[in-house]
């Protein structure tokens, strides 16, 4: 009889291993060259945990206690002990306190002061004190708020307003205006507008036929059009597919094909998941691969809130903790849920007759 391959599947097991094995092997090169950026990796790989059901893996306290220890004078956090504070590791540090329950050990105020401090006339957010602004740091300073329950700290009207400065003839985005449009500014774009309460303005079926034009015929995702082949890279599953899930179009990629790519970049011997087939796995990576499952429901990984980057569950108990604080002040409703699934009205073959057929562009 002849032998039925098995399906590929998550190596769940393998991957909760090789996060664990690179987060207390200091020695190696991988830890050594990731020292500047070490909050944002325990972000990664706390969260990666947590959607394996293994968060409990890791020692809460110690992480906790490491994440405060990266605050700053000023309220921000650095990258590490003794690092300049900066907004996406003040994004990262809030996150994994988060994760663990410990957002009431830091001064949300104190936090928020700092990232207030980084808003600019314009609405727009630089990334510290050295000034470099971009769309990213907008994301950062909204989730930031938004996850300490404190977005009545900034200018959310003027974030909102500079954010939408940034969209393109195309429906992406970029990190300033006239920016090009790129999957990645995408998601901080949406994610922003989606917790300041305006993903209506977003220009929805042209943003989304330019990110589904992202999937490539091997079923990964890139980050822009005109990209040398072979350009898909795992990470494009989180920022193209978190775009598409706030907009309520993620069933407008093939997510099979999707699932396949991703699954072909595990490493299935150490554990792990690299940016393509064949290279060397990486947190990061693991992590965002791992996201993809989660929005498509796949492979046992729970779901994800969209906006906030962060397990649903998570938020859900945060957002039942702020209800009970007076001082609340965040406006709306949480953002959509990822939606689980293809919308009925697009079903997967129409979309890939429609995108046979030639389409007018809208002009700039
Ligand atoms: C909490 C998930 C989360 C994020 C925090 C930092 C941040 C906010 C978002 C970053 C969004 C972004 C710009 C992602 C793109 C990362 C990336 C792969 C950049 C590579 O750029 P190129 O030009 O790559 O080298 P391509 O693939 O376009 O050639």
């Amino acid at each position: 009889m002849k032998a039925v391959a098995s399906e590929p599947a998550l190596a769940r097991a393998l991957h909760r291993s090789y996060i664990l094995r690179v987060s207390s092997d200091t020695d190696s090169f991988e830890f050594q060259v990731s020292e500047h950026l070490r909050l944002s990796g325990v972000y990664w790989g706390a969260c990666a945990l947590h959607l394996l059901g293994e968060l409990q893996s890791l020692d809460a306290a110690q992480v906790v206690s490491f994440v405060r220890s990266c605050q700053r004078g000023c309220g921000g956090f650095g990258g590490n002990l003794g690092h300049d504070a900066h907004m996406l590791y003040t994004l990262s540090a809030v996150q994994v306190l988060a994760l663990f329950g410990a957002l009431h050990t830091v001064d949300a105020g104190r936090v928020m002061r700092y990232v207030a401090s980084l808003q600019r006339p314009d609405g727009s957010f630089a990334g510290d004190e050295w000034g470099e602004v971009d769309t990213r740091f907008s994301y950062c300073a909204l989730c930031c708020a938004s996850l300490l329950g404190k977005l009545g700290d900034i200018d959310v009207a003027a974030a909102v307003r500079y954010v939408r400065a940034c969209e393109n003839f195309d429906g992406g985005y970029g990190c300033e205006p006239g920016g090009e449009s790129h999957a990645g500014q995408v998601f901080t774009c949406v994610g922003a507008l989606a917790i300041g309460g305006e993903l209506g303005s977003v220009r929805s079926e042209e943003l989304a036929w330019w990110l589904c034009e992202r999937q490539t015929p091997g079923g990964g995702l890139n980050g822009r059009p005109q990209k040398a082949r072979p350009d898909a890279d795992v990470c494009y599953s989180w920022w193209v597919l978190s775009a598409m899930c706030l907009l309520r179009r993620d069933g407008w990629i093939d997510g099979e094909a999707l699932r396949r790519f991703i699954l072909s970049c595990q490493d299935e011997e150490e554990g792990g998941i690299a940016d393509k087939p064949g290279d060397l796995p990486d947190v990061f990576h693991t992590f965002f691969g791992e996201r993809g499952e989660s929005i498509h429901g796949t492979d046992g990984v729970p779901p994800i809130d969209a906006a906030h980057a962060m397990p649903a569950s998570v938020m859900e108990q945060l957002r039942a903790e702020q209800a009970l604080e007076p001082s609340r002040t965040l406006r709306g409703a949480s953002p959509p849920r990822p939606r689980r699934g293809r919308p009925s009205s697009v079903p997967h073959r129409r979309l890939q007759r429609a995108r046979a057929a030639p389409r007018r562009r809208q002009s700039s």
